[in-house]
């Protein structure tokens, strides 16, 4: 729908955590020093990024953090999801800007989330190997220990990294994304290695006094492109690599059939103990949209969808969902399958899913009068509510984006902001959507009547 529904929207639970999600690459600029990250060196490489950018000064966060903390204030939310560069740790005092960040957060009563990595690896950690090498995992450990050994008396909740299978997939498997590898099914330890990382800094978490520890993984439903067993079967091999790739070693301590053979481990079950054992107390789930998934399609050609190029050697085949509206990223705007995948996961995972937080949902649109945006967000809260009356644990919903920002391989080109960035000035205007938000949470606070 262009419009949101007329009726207010239905109460969530008290004590429902209500967030905006950013990242550090995609808003922080360089200002301060960081080392150099994948991104940087992709970036420069001429046809990587759509519009030729870098993201050196992005929404210039690191200089005008305090303005970007009293806009997440008056929103009226209750956490802020950030991302901690990786890259500017390396440097020396390059805790010194996260420390200044969580002490403005707490000083108006915002909960930090910081999510310890967010794509953006250093080029000295990619030399050596990158997410190919398992060494990777413990190094990414250590991070995890020198950035809670500074933040953990201020911040109980972490979030170690964001999608692991979007990094696997477009950074490995396909080469749209930074390190630009296109291994295809070769890229699978790239999976392994992150989910090793994951268990490994839940450790590191847990040593410094981390009670609340997630991690932010992608996940849609996969839509059959008809019920053929060809197009099931392909479909079903998408939703693995996509999904249960990620979620079964993290919830069931097991691999999708046939798939741990191909990980590089000499102890595999030692290493799904330390990926599933005790390292989650929630489950972050950052959606978007469904995908329709078939059969390759006959004649072989690579095909070009929503700013990929798909080989034609995949095993399947992504297909457009028609009959719904679509964001200026092409993607089909469907809340419906919000409530399908948190139904689904419930019913997949039963006791082993602990409480489920949503991440990440949010749209590309242009323009401040961004009606489109509050339709998407209007019935994306309306279809997490139906799956909570339905049993789903949900206990909070982030909104991706407090901010315009670079939005990796497509440049300045997409705007997920609540809020508008200018580029040129750095000047912040809120656009019709951070309004309504932030009326609909003084609703949601408002006692029931
Ligand atoms: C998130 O990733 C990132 O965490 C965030 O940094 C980014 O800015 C934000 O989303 C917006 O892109 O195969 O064409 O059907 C993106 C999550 C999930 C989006 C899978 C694309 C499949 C597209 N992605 N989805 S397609």
């Amino acid at each position: 729908p262009a419009t949101p529904d007329a009726s207010p929207l239905p109460k969530f639970p008290p004590g429902f955590l209500w967030g905006v999600s950013t990242s550090a690459h995609q808003i922080e600029g360089a200002a301060e020093g960081r080392a150099p990250s994948i991104w940087d060196v992709f970036g420069a490489e001429p046809g990587r990024i759509k519009d030729g950018s870098t993201a050196d000064t992005a929404c210039d966060h690191v200089a005008r953090h305090r303005e970007d903390v009293d806009l997440v204030h008056g929103l009226g939310v209750g956490a802020y999801r950030f991302s901690v560069s990786w890259p500017r740790v390396l440097r020396p005092g390059g805790l010194d800007f996260y420390d200044r960040l969580v002490d403005e957060l707490c000083a108006r009563g915002v909960r930090p989330v910081p999510t310890l990595f967010h794509w953006d690896l250093p080029v000295e950690v990619e030399e050596a190997g990158g997410w190919l090498s398992r060494d990777t995992a413990a190094r990414f450990a250590a991070h995890a220990q020198t950035v809670a050994a500074r933040l953990a008396d201020r911040t109980g909740t972490w979030i170690t990294l964001n999608e692991p299978a979007e990094h696997t997939l477009l950074g490995h498997a396909l080469g749209a994304h930074a390190p630009g590898k296109k291994l295809l099914f070769d890229a699978l330890p790239v999976a392994h290695h992150q989910l090793l990382a994951h268990g490994l800094a839940a450790q590191a978490l847990r040593a410094a006094g981390a009670t609340d520890i997630g991690i932010a993984n992608s996940h849609g439903p996969t839509w059959p492109a008809s019920a053929g067993p060809a197009d099931a079967a392909a479909a079903d091999l998408y939703d693995v690599v996509l999904n249960r790739l990620f979620s079964d070693p993290l919830l069931l301590g097991r691999y999708p059939d046939g798939f741990g053979e191909l990980m590089p481990a000499d102890d595999l079950a030692g290493d799904l103990k330390v990926i599933s054992e005790g390292t989650l107390d929630w489950y972050g789930v950052n959606y978007y949209q469904p995908t329709k998934v078939g059969a390759p399609l006959a004649g072989g050609t690579d095909v070009e969808f929503s700013g990929l190029t798909l080989p034609a050697e995949l095993p399947f085949s992504v297909r457009e969902i028609e009959g719904h509206p679509v964001t200026d990223f092409g993607w089909p705007v469907v809340p419906d399958a919000l409530t399908e995948l948190l139904t689904s996961f419930r019913d997949r995972y039963g006791d082993r899913l602990p409480p489920v937080v949503i991440t990440e949902n949010g749209c590309a649109y242009e323009g401040l009068d961004d009606r489109a945006r509050i339709a998407y967000l209007d019935g994306h809260l309306r279809a997490l509510h139906r799956a909570m009356e339905a049993g789903a644990d949900v206990r909070g919903y982030f909104v991706w984006s407090l901010l315009d920002n670079w939005e990796w391989a497509e440049g300045y080109t997409k705007r997920f902001g609540l809020i508008h960035v200018d580029y040129a000035t750095g000047t912040r205007t809120p656009k019709a959507s951070y309004a309504w938000l932030r009326d609909a949470l003084r609703e949601q606070k408002a006692p029931r009547s």
